[in-house]
């Protein structure tokens, strides 16, 4: 029997969800109650989120959700970075930017001008990615809107805003805006100060865990839920949320958060804030109960998702699975990407991209869509190993296997290929991490289930996992390593 349902709504950079999760004390059981497009709007001005349809496919979405019963309570997450700015009237000043945008390129040197690259590592510990939310700031300055501007809400603050007229910064996702303290956790009045940011736009942090109010009469009205239905604050980085939900139940794991993104990396207890870290990335971000999350982006399966936009303008076949097909009886070994160059970062012709790098390393260069993916899993299992291995050396872990969890858990070849490329087991799953870790917090909260040891527990003995063994072909991905070492020296 279940005692409680609470809903998790979970934007993601290509779909949103609103999923049901139902929490007993030995069953965690996840229904879809409605899944809507993200499809990001380019206007003369740049990049944006829809974040009007966002969130109506959020009401919709919550609608469902209570036609199939009670409600405990919601909790939002949604990708990094990303914000609004609203107005002295509560009103949101124009549409917020896509972080892969291009305005924000050369913004960092303007940062770096005024607080050099090795202090900002040392102050936030946050990996450099052009998009960080202080390089969206930077590039805002003297705009209009910023200068209009009375707060700042990252995207699921400003959701649980509108859901609920409250107003506060959840802390794992203010640890990637470049903004916080990583040794207090605390927004930086020195950063602040030196980088001419309004120390008012920024809300006050709340933690995962924390009540966020309840629903706005509209809101409830609309949606058919109790006007007395809570919001409670989940860890709304989804990054972070997937990290609750690894299904780890000794103390020193890898793990690989793979959907858009792969991120690569250990849970740790405090933050390395080192030279040598900073200079292999890796960034500090926090995760529930104190914990750091010490890992690296990696281009992810957004490498593929743009193969698949081009092909379907082209006329190519995309469907998934049978691309996956081929590309695993792809030659092995042809051709490997730095998939984090920063060429593949926003959107266009993804194809061409990678035969243009291939190209210009003197790889062969990959003629059919098989070998394009075969390429891309390739790379990605190669900069999974990248990541995983300067993790454990600059933490100082001995990691003995590796969770993949998220979309990217699906993907049978990229888990086996990663299993190979690390030399390491790989354990697959559970495919929807970030709902779970979603519904892990807010049940936590409700009293439901314990610690993040017991909440790890729990979906090590629920949820569907998947193992991988290493092939034993190392000398060959020690080759290729060595090769996309040298690629990228030269690309
Ligand atoms: C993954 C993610 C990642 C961020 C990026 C912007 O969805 O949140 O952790 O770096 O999006």
């Amino acid at each position: 029997a279940f005692a409680s349902a609470f809903a998790a709504v979970d934007l993601g950079a290509t779909s949103g969800r609103v999923i049901l999760g139902r929490v007993g004390p030995d069953n965690l059981d996840l229904t879809e109650a409605h899944r809507f497009p993200n499809t990001p709007v380019r206007l003369p001005g740049g990049l944006h989120w829809d974040v009007l349809a966002l969130f109506q496919g959020i009401l919709d979405g919550l609608r469902e959700a209570a036609r199939s019963g009670g409600v405990a309570s919601v909790g939002v997450d949604t990708w990094a970075v990303d914000y609004g700015l609203l107005d002295a009237d509560g009103a949101l000043l124009g549409h917020p930017f896509h972080y892969r945008d291009t305005r924000s390129d050369g913004a960092a040197e303007r940062v770096w001008a005024k607080v050099g690259r090795e202090e900002l590592y040392a102050i936030t510990g946050l990996q450099h990615l052009p998009f960080n939310t202080v390089f969206q700031l930077a590039a805002a300055a003297g705009s209009v809107q910023l200068g209009a501007a009375r707060r700042l809400l990252l995207m699921p603050d400003l959701l649980v805003h509108w859901l609920t007229g409250s107003v506060g910064a959840e802390e794992t996702n203010a640890s990637t805006t470049g903004l916080l303290d990583a040794r207090t956790g605390t927004w930086s009045k020195d950063l602040l100060d030196r980088l001419d940011i309004d120390p008012e736009l920024l809300p006050a942090l709340r933690a995962p865990g924390d009540p966020a109010g309840t629903l706005l009469p509209h809101v409830a009205a609309y949606t058919g839920l109790d006007p007395k239905t809570s919001v409670t604050t989940v860890a709304s980085h989804d990054t972070a949320s997937a990290v609750v939900a690894v299904p780890a139940t000794e103390p020193c794991f890898a793990y690989i958060s793979c959907g858009t993104w792969s991120l690569a990396g250990l849970e740790l207890e405090a933050p390395v804030l080192s030279e040598e870290s900073r200079a292999a990335n890796f960034t500090n971000e926090r995760g529930i109960d104190g914990t750091i999350r010490y890992l690296r982006n990696i281009m992810g399966m957004w490498l593929l998702e743009e193969c698949r936009r081009t092909w379907e303008r082209q006329g190519l076949p995309t469907h998934i699975p049978a691309l996956l097909a081929d590309a695993a009886r792809a030659k092995a070994f042809d051709s490997v990407v730095d998939p984090d160059a920063p060429e593949f970062l926003a959107p266009g012709d993804m194809p061409a991209r990678i035969r243009d790098y291939c190209a210009r390393t003197g790889q062969r260069v990959p003629g059919s869509q098989g070998a394009v993916v075969r390429c891309i899993l390739e790379s990605l299992a190669l900069a999974h190993r990248r990541a995983l291995r300067q993790a454990a050396e600059l933490a100082d872990c001995d990691v003995t296997h590796v969770h993949l969890v998220g979309g990217g858990s699906r993907n049978d070849l990229l888990c086996q290929l990663t299993a190979d490329a690390t030399g390491l087991p790989v354990i697959a799953g559970p495919t929807e991490a970030t709902a779970l870790g979603n519904i892990l917090v807010q049940a936590r909260a409700a009293g439901l289930v314990g610690d993040l040891a017991a909440m790890r527990k729990l979906i090590a003995s629920t949820q569907h996992l998947r193992h991988y063994t290493p092939r034993g072909d190392g000398a060959a991905w020690d080759a290729a390593a060595a090769r996309i070492a040298s690629a990228s020296r030269t690309s």
